[in-house]
């Protein structure tokens, strides 16, 4: 799994630094996003010897990757933060009735802003928090967290600044009698449909029976609508898709000139996926001289740098039920099957219906299988 893993208590400034110290500690992965590959930057040496070239959504994401994000949510067309965040608004408190006394781990935790909702919730049934933040992207995490520990005098942070995979698989366990992991904003649309189903293994391992799951997924809608989410009429989402380049050159010392690619989005309608691409304008040598790479690039050639799928919210819950798990335990008469089984308590939308919310309990089911 991991390499290079070390924690360490974040040094604070004013006020109380002390006190805001004592409830903070962040484990941190290797310092760049692809850290879990095997080798560093596999992942992109494969994307971009494949055709069509892609490339991982996760390399969106350095600080300015992350602050052009926090711009994206608070654009008029894109409308999946603010439908989002009205929904959790709405039953916020009743989650928080359902869960009781329950740790947050959120995925993908970014600005962490609309996870204050949920905070809320808990702090005004006089539950205790705790609060698990996991995200590629070290300054926002931090920063978000110290801005949270300041405003929620009770609440204990444990952040981790690394991959979903390698965050999950180094989880401490659960400081309250329950715990319900977050994954907000519809993020689980950036997996392709194998990565999903691989997921939602992984997050069935992760999670102990009775323990919760909390999905925020965009709904399927008119394609006008989405292709304007997703080109914008400021350009916020073409300097998200460019930043990526500009990244990958730091990240592994590379010479993409930015200013040679162009944003390109649209609605794949069979696939019921925006498809986010950057476009070669020119023919063009691209070198990545920490990945040994050179690529070529055709006049018009693409990399897609992003899915974004929509789902439908009773075909996701079929899916999310037929996730199992097994266990194999010895007994006396025979052997123990205990199955994990991701189970849909409740859903809840939005008047128009984009975006939902699934919240899923993880149940196990016992069978004895007998000897011969
Ligand atoms: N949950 C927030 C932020 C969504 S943006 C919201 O709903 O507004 C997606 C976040 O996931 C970013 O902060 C990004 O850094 C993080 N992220 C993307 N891929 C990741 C990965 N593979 N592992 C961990 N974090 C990832
Ligand atoms: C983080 N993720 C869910 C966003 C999305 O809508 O797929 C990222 C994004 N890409 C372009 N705009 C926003």
């Amino acid at each position: 799994m991991l390499e290079s893993v070390h924690t360490e208590t974040q040094s604070l400034s004013a006020p109380s630094p002390t006190d805001l110290q004592s409830r903070l500690q962040i484990t941190q992965f290797a310092s760049d996003p692809s850290s879990t590959a095997s080798q560093p930057g596999l992942d992109v040496i494969q994307g971009l010897s494949k055709t069509p070239k892609t490339l991982p959504a996760k390399y969106f994401y350095d600080d300015q990757g992350s602050q052009l994000f926090e711009q994206i949510c608070e654009l008029p067309e894109y409308y999946p933060t603010r439908t989002e965040t009205a929904i959790l608004q709405a039953y916020a408190a009743e989650i928080a009735t359902i869960t009781g006394p329950s740790e947050l781990v959120e995925l993908g935790s970014g600005s962490s802003t609309k996870t204050r909702l949920l905070l809320d919730a808990y702090v005004d049934m006089g539950l205790a928090s705790w609060y698990c933040p996991i995200d590629v992207s070290g300054g926002i995490l931090k920063q978000s967290a110290i801005h949270l520990l300041k405003d929620y005098p009770t609440l204990n942070i444990h952040g981790y600044v690394g991959t979903y995979e390698a965050a999950l698989a180094a989880l401490s366990p659960s400081q309250l009698p329950t715990r319900m992991i977050c994954f907000l904003g519809s993020t689980l649309g950036n997996l392709n449909p194998q990565e999903c189903e691989h997921f939602f293994a992984e997050l069935t391992q992760a999670l102990q029976p009775g323990e919760y799951l909390l999905l925020g997924v965009d709904l399927q809608k008119s394609v006008q609508q989405l292709e304007a989410a997703y080109n914008d009429s400021q350009g916020v989402t073409a300097a998200f898709n460019l930043n990526m380049l500009h990244h990958l050159n730091q990240l592994f010392q590379g010479d993409f000139q930015v200013n040679h690619f162009h944003h390109q989005s649209f609605y794949n309608l069979d696939k019921h996926q925006i498809e986010m691409h950057l476009v070669s304008q020119t023919a063009q040598k691209v070198n990545l001289a920490a990945l040994d790479l050179t690529v070529e690039f055709e006049p018009a050639e693409t990399i897609r740098t992003e899915i974004s799928r929509k789902f439908d919210l009773e075909t996701l819950k079929q899916q999310l039920r037929s996730v199992s798990q097994t266990g194999a335990q010895a007994s006396g008469g025979g052997e123990i099957a205990a199955h994990k089984e991701l189970t849909p308590l409740r859903t809840w939308t939005d008047a128009n219906q984009w975006f939902g919310l699934v919240l899923c309990q993880c149940q196990e089911k016992a069978q004895v299988v007998q000897e011969d």
